[in-house]
């Protein structure tokens, strides 16, 4: 069965949009088999977005992503990882469509409200950043 790490992001945490995101992923037949809450330190915010070291935004999405706590997760389904990408809609919220969770509730192109990987290869690299192979439930 796939699996695929979802991040709740900080404007989504401040928003107390937790809840509603995890939910529209169970509604959906995603299975939560980890979470957690915790503040990413710089060192993690850095090997999570290694692909975009150098860009011009990655100064500003590392800070971001350990300004305040997050909740990750992995759910588990089938075609997990295209079907939580599908829920989230596009990267920039004004181009997501309603009804996908960046369309609903992003506020901007960096604080889009949610992460999810974006292929099994970086599902299985992503979760094991975030969790030890015992947080990981098969149930
Ligand atoms: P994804 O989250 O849809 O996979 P990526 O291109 O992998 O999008 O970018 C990772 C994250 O970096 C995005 O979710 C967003 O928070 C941030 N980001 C992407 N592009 C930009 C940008 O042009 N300006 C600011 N932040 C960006
Ligand atoms: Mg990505």
């Amino acid at each position: 069965m796939e699996r695929c790490l979802v991040l709740i992001k900080p404007d989504a945490m401040q928003r107390g949009l937790a809840g509603t995101i995890i939910s529209r992923l169970e509604k959906h037949g995603l299975k939560l088999v980890a979470l957690k809450m915790l503040l990413v330190d710089k060192t993690l915010a850095k090997q999570l977005y290694a692909i975009h070291t150098g860009k011009p935004f990655f100064d500003g999405l590392v800070n971001y992503i350990s300004s305040s706590p997050i909740i990750a997760a992995v759910f588990e389904g089938e075609e997990a990882v295209s079907r939580i990408r599908k829920l989230m809609g596009a990267t920039d919220p004004a181009q997501a469509e309603a009804g996908t969770i960046r369309g609903d509730f992003g506020l901007d192109i960096e604080r889009n409200s949610i992460h999810g990987s974006d292929s099994v290869e970086n599902a299985e690299r992503e979760s094991k950043l975030f969790f030890s192979e015992n947080e990981i439930f098969s149930y």
